[in-house]
């Protein structure tokens, strides 16, 4: 997925190029909106469940107008796995902590996250601000079959 990754930096440093001007700013997003892999509705995460394989990116984007987080929940992690969440922070508490004090680990619109699986399994996560909505993701990640 080096070329989806490759897409998605040029949509950003167009995105960057034009900030300011909404109408081509619109078009930059037609061009590259779909070049992720979950999207982040108002209080959804689109698909709801994502399978992928070990090693592949996962991007997230937020094609909504409130802000979210990606938080995984560490109790649902598979053994060896790797902690994940927007902002980078090494456990569930510090992240959700941070979101509380900060906004840390914040998504604005149309931002992006990407995470990298290296453990096969199922992974929880949440958007911190809506799960009481029931804003809640899994990640089904398989080995790669070749
Ligand atoms: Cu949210």
């Amino acid at each position: 997925m080096h070329r989806r990754a490759y897409i998605a930096s040029l949509g950003t440093v167009i995105a960057a190029a034009l900030a300011g001007c909404t109408a081509l700013g619109d078009v930059g997003e037609e061009l590259f909106g779909a070049e992720y892999d979950i999207g982040m509705s108002r209080n959804e995460f689109l698909p709801e469940t994502f399978e992928t394989t070990v090693g592949e990116p996962v991007v997230w984007k937020n094609t909504s107008g409130a802000d979210h987080t990606v938080t995984a929940l560490e109790r649902s992690l598979p053994d060896g796995a790797a902690y994940f969440a927007s902002g980078g922070f090494e456990d569930e508490d510090t992240a959700r902590a941070a979101w509380h004090d900060s906004f840390g680990g914040r998504i604005a619109p149309r931002e992006t996250y990407t995470h990298t699986f290296e453990v096969p399994g199922t992974y929880g996560y949440i958007c911190e601000p809506h799960v009481g909505g029931g804003m809640i993701g899994t990640v089904v990640v398989t080995e790669p079959t070749e």
